[in-house]
């Protein structure tokens, strides 16, 4: 397994863990860009998220359903950011799709 984020999920390297249920893995950003942010993760590899379509289209709710339990496991009552890199052009880093949940502070209007 040469999959950071699959490692990770395997436990054969620590995370801090905030969620987890039997499809998604949720854990806090090693490098982290707000007050709370967490990354959340489907089990089954899939490397970004061109590759939601057809029978791996169920993750994005998947990961959807858990952002919102972990939101508000963490107080983000103001509310929270949901972002993913897909791709060289978004300077994706890790190619195990994750959302980065971000929250916490008053974030910038621009995203780029
Ligand atoms: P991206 O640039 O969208 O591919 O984001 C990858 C994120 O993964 C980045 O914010 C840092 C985080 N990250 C990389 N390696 C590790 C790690 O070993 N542990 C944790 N918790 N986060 C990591």
């Amino acid at each position: 397994m040469d999959c950071l984020f699959c490692r990770i999920i395997a436990g054969e390297i620590p995370s801090a863990k905030v969620y987890e249920n039997d499809k998604v893995y949720a854990f806090r950003d090693i490098n982290p860009q707000a007050p709370t942010h967490v990354l959340i993760v489907p089990k089954e590899h899939v490397a970004d998220a061109s590759e939601l379509v057809g029978e791996k289209a169920h993750i994005a709710a998947d990961i959807f359903a858990a952002a919102a339990e972990i939101a508000k496991n963490e107080g983000l009552t103001g509310g929270f950011r949901i972002v993913t890199n897909c791709g060289d052009d978004a300077c994706q880093s890790v190619h195990h799709l994750h959302f980065h949940l971000l929250g916490g502070a008053k974030m910038a209007e621009r995203m780029s």
